[in-house]
């Protein structure tokens, strides 16, 4: 520990992130509700930074994010980031006692199915547009081979050449049906989705439930699940996301998320109809 004894855990975290990434936001959120300092190592995604060889030994799948602990602990997975920090100080987002424990874990297990069909809304709507935009066809064959694996190779090949009519576009709707059927229930009996308290489950989810409505998509919960709207309201009015998520964003950004995602939204409906 170079000779400063009196540096905590707290002290040393280094997260590796990136702007937009919503796995990022969701731990930045973390940090900043729990007013945890940390280093940032900011990586840009469109220039390859998440692929160079001194990235992928921290982070062999090559994504964000990856925390790096006072000890040189290497944490992946933004879910179980998140736990790792909230149990680094008091009071903790965690809950201890009841059923609101294991609800709470439900919710950040379910984050990677719900990361998922965020992923595939996203790089079928803007993602797709900025990509088919500005490739050459041997670049986007050689941007496709770079992704995590070849199963989301395959996956995103479907959502560039399809967009909103892709599959996995069913898939991240009937995902976000449950989803959003599931916290319009909980939030029945408060105004966070444990009760009274502000928790873990609202820190995982809050970035994703953001990020369909940048994408102009909210009409997935509006109307149906009248809650959602409001603990949106409520969780950007906290402080944690001015500066975790809304700082990442600019004005061109904000709007190309927004006008790709509205253009889709009438094709995007039609799935929720088909369902409903
Ligand atoms: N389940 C992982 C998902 C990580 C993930 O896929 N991160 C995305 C950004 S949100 C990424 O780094 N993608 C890299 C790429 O697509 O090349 C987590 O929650 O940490």
């Amino acid at each position: 520990m170079s000779g400063n004894a009196s540096r905590s855990a707290t002290d040393m975290l280094t997260l590796y992130h990136s702007g937009s990434s919503v796995c990022s936001q969701k731990v930045r959120l973390a940090l900043a509700e729990k007013g945890i300092p940390w280093t940032s190592r900011n990586l840009d995604m469109t220039k390859g930074e998440h692929q160079t060889p001194d990235y992928l030994k921290l982070n062999p799948n090559g994504v964000v994010p990856t925390l790096v602990t006072d000890t040189g602990d290497v944490i992946r997975e933004s879910s179980v980031i998140i736990e790792y920090v909230d149990a680094l100080a008091a009071p903790l987002l965690m809950p201890v006692r009841g059923s609101a424990v294991w609800q709470t874990r439900l919710w950040l297990i379910r984050c990677i199915e719900i990361h998922a069909a965020i992923n595939s809304l996203t790089f079928a709507t803007v993602i797709r547009k900025m990509v088919l935009g500005s490739m050459t066809a041997e670049q986007l064959e050689d941007w496709l081979a770079r992704a995590p694996g070849p199963d989301i190779t395959e996956k995103r090949r479907d959502l560039m050449n399809r967009g909103a009519q892709s599959p996995h576009v069913d898939g991240a709707v009937a995902t976000l049906d449950g989803v959003f059927r599931d916290m319009d229930t909980a939030l029945r009996n408060g105004p966070w989705l444990m009760g009274d308290d502000y928790s873990l489950a609202d820190c995982a989810l809050l970035a994703y439930v953001d990020r369909v409505r940048r994408l102009g998509l909210g009409g997935l919960y509006e109307g149906r699940f009248g809650s959602i709207a409001y603990w949106l309201e409520r969780s950007r009015a906290r402080p944690s996301y001015g500066s975790a998520i809304q700082a990442y964003y600019d004005d061109e950004t904000e709007t190309k998320y927004l006008a790709a995602g509205s253009e889709a939204w009438p094709q995007i409906a039609a799935r929720l109809l088909v369902r409903h």
